[in-house]
């Protein structure tokens, strides 16, 4: 199985991506609207098609990716049936199975954070990812949303703690950068719900937690109530494409250009070479029309480029080069892009070079 933990730092929120190798079929579970990108590119680059994307819950704290990775992926979203979300292709009764390849994700309903909070478990019970039911030595709060002290006590007896003590817990948010546990662990430590702790206790635990309503709050639920579409006037769309060029972003953060669209636009482009001197006239050669400002000295160097033309950055590999588009980024310049493969990649596809030999 693949399988990646992913995190938003702004909201501490954990996606978590869980797909099968063989046919490379994928589910994601609660992605963020900021993180759609990211998500989409990691999807690409690892071969993967998203079947699902599944929510733990209607989040009050960030609007879900699950609306913008339909658009862009073609994926469908599924949610609890007792959600009230509107717009999802699939609601989730208790014990649905969620299938991704060979295997699937059981739906089991932990309601107490919000009335409609779901677990996901593993078929194999060796994973769950128990949404904000559940966190690593603590749980969701449950002063809002249908938040029900005594129904998030019931369901973590009943649904995770009934789980093998080495079913391993993701949790769907972690504020201390914690990143796993288990079932077993939790049972034995965990300062609320320690099988030790009685009900009202804990009761009397969550009335007093005291806790300012999430930032994000009035914005997020209406939005997560219609799993996450943007609305058209207010919200920025994380997924639009720069206009210049058909650019392709990668999980590493970087916007890339391929060589034979590059071959076609060699006169609409500033085309920036970062290598040094000795390698821009060495065999490699270099792109028609290449102007070669070498790494070291770019940020010194940025006044001899133009603002109004997008630029795109050359070197042997591509990876000098992407290291440029962050400073020139950082330098105020927006349309630019690294030749995906560098020089190696224009050579092996046969493109025309200026100098060098064959
Ligand atoms: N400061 C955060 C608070 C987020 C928050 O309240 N998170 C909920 C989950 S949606 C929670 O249960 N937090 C438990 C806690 O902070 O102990 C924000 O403004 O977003
Ligand atoms: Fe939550």
């Amino acid at each position: 199985m693949i399988f990646r933990q992913l995190f938003d730092p702004q909201s501490s929120t954990y996606t978590y991506l869980v797909a099968d190798s063989a046919s490379r079929e994928a589910l994601l579970i609660d992605p963020v609207f900021e993180q759609a990108r990211r998500d989409a590119a990691l999807i690409g680059e690892l071969g993967l098609k998203l079947k699902f994307t599944l929510e733990t819950h209607v989040h009050a704290d960030h609007v879900t990716g699950a609306s913008l990775l339909r658009q862009k992926l073609g994926s469908r979203i599924a949610i609890s049936a007792a959600s009230g979300a509107e717009g999802a292709d699939r609601y989730l009764r208790p014990g649905d199975k969620i299938p991704f390849g060979k295997q699937h994700l059981e739906a089991r309903p932990t309601p107490g954070h919000t009335g409609g909070c779901t677990t996901y478990v593993l078929d194999d019970r060796s994973m769950a990812f128990t949404g904000d039911t559940l966190f690593i030595r603590g749980c969701g709060r449950t002063d809002f949303q249908q938040g029900d002290a005594r129904a998030l006590y019931r369901s973590v007896r009943e649904q995770i703690f009934s789980l093998p003590d080495r079913c391993l817990i993701y949790p769907g948010h972690d504020y201390r950068g914690l990143t796993v546990t288990s079932v077993g662990e939790e049972k034995l430590y965990n300062p609320r719900l320690a099988e030790s702790i009685g009900e009202n206790d804990f009761v009397g635990y969550m009335t007093h937690l005291g806790l300012p309503h999430p930032k994000q709050m009035d914005v997020a639920v209406p939005a997560n109530l219609k799993c996450g579409k943007p609305e058209k006037t207010t919200t920025a769309d994380p997924l639009m494409e720069p206009e210049w060029a058909p650019l392709t972003y990668t999980f590493g953060g970087i916007w890339e250009v391929q060589p034979h669209w590059l071959e076609e636009h060699l006169r609409d482009v500033q085309i920036v070479d970062v290598r040094e001197p000795d390698e821009f006239n060495g065999p490699l050669g270099h792109v028609p029309g290449a102007r070669l400002v070498p790494l070291g000295s770019l940020t010194q160097r940025v006044g001899e480029l133009q603002k109004g033309m997008p630029i795109v950055t050359v070197c042997r590999s591509g990876a000098r080069s992407a290291q440029a588009t962050v400073l020139l980024g950082k330098a105020g310049f927006d349309r630019v892009a690294n030749l995906s493969g560098g020089m190696l990649r224009w050579r092996a596809q046969r493109f025309s070079v200026e100098g060098g030999v064959d």
